[in-house]
């Protein structure tokens, strides 16, 4: 068992990384750009936030009930919620929605292979992530099973017209990008828009590892809570790299919402404050592991990295 984090992060990413690759098709199965083009994007050194939150809540609520290698369980779920996220990304970049050029430290998909490959490959993630939900981890036992059915309902819904594509139409809308059906968002509806886009498959990463752990129904709102706020900080302090970071440490364009005149937290509270409340949202989620008796494992250092993180 890793006895720091970034052990732990280390070898849940080794374990990440060496998943994906098996679970992912490649020829014969599919036609090889299409293999390429998938595995150019996943393997481009993201930090893989989503699934060390599966792996780690999935570990707190077996530390908790004493139950042995939930690495296992949630391993295919850690999996999915990095096929959706990568998706999401390619998707993002496209002229049609963000435009951009640069991502995780290397020219966006659609730049090298074209639009419609890239769509492609956003696409065929996002169908190979709820076909590895629905197929692994492979067992006849009723309880996993009905656990992985739980888990698949969750990342749906967090994927979705409810949650990040929702909130990516907020964000299209408020960027002006509707065909004239604009919106404007004050604090409130910046916090409703990110709570969907991004923080919803940030929390259901986190769920569905305290689920496929075997966590009861308190331990996992528990878990569902903490995940909520630090889906908070996360895109404050996004929100924040994207004006104090340059586009060699984020591996992405830095600068853009002061560009494109998004709203940002920066934009509506300043800096300073931007990063107080960041910093509120991970106390707060210390809270409620200590409340929920989870204080022990990875979740709470989580949260500290996501408001140190520099990328
Ligand atoms: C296209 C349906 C659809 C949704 C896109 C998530 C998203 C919705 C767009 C990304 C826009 C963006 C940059 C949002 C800020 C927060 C964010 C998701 C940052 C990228 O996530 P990281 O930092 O990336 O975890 P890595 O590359 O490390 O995985």
């Amino acid at each position: 068992m890793a006895d720091s984090l970034s052990q732990f992060l280390d070898n849940a990413r080794v374990r990440v990384d060496e998943a994906l690759e098996r679970y992912l098709p490649r020829p014969p199965a599919c036609p090889a750009i299409i293999s390429d083009a998938m595995r150019y994007s996943l393997f481009a050194g993201g930090k893989r936030l989503r699934p060390m939150l599966t792996l780690a809540a999935a570990d707190a609520v077996a530390r908790k009930r004493d139950r042995p290698d939930p690495f296992t369980l949630a391993l295919p779920a850690a999996c999915a919620v990095e096929l959706i996220h990568t998706y999401s990304l390619i998707h993002d970049d496209l002229p049609a929605m963000d435009n951009d050029t640069l991502r995780r430290g290397r020219p966006t998909l659609h730049v090298v292979y074209g639009d419609g490959i890239a769509i492609l490959a956003g696409d065929g993630l996002q169908a190979e992530a709820f076909a590895l939900l629905a197929r692994e981890p492979q067992t006849d036992d009723p309880a996993v099973n009905q656990r992985k059915l739980r888990v698949l309902g969750v990342i749906a819904e967090a994927a979705g017209s409810t949650g990040m594509v929702g909130g990516q139409a907020i964000d299209l809308q408020a960027a002006g990008q509707a065909n004239g059906r604009d919106v404007t968002l004050d604090a409130e509806g910046l916090r409703g828009m990110h709570a969907r886009k991004t923080g919803a498959l940030i929390t259901a990463s986190a769920e569905s590892g305290a689920i496929m752990g075997g966590g009861t129904d308190d331990l996992v709102s528990a878990v569902r809570h903490y995940a909520g706020l630090v889906g908070l900080a996360f895109q404050i302090i996004d929100d924040v790299l994207d004006v104090e970071g340059d586009a060699a440490t984020l591996g992405k364009s830095a600068g853009k919402d002061a560009a494109t005149a998004k709203p940002s937290y920066p934009a509506l509270f300043g800096l300073a404050q931007s990063r107080a409340l960041a910093h509120g949202c991970a106390e707060r989620a210390a809270e409620v592991l200590e409340k929920a008796g989870l204080a022990e494992g990875w979740l709470r250092p989580i949260a500290d990295w996501i408001v140190t993180r520099r990328n």
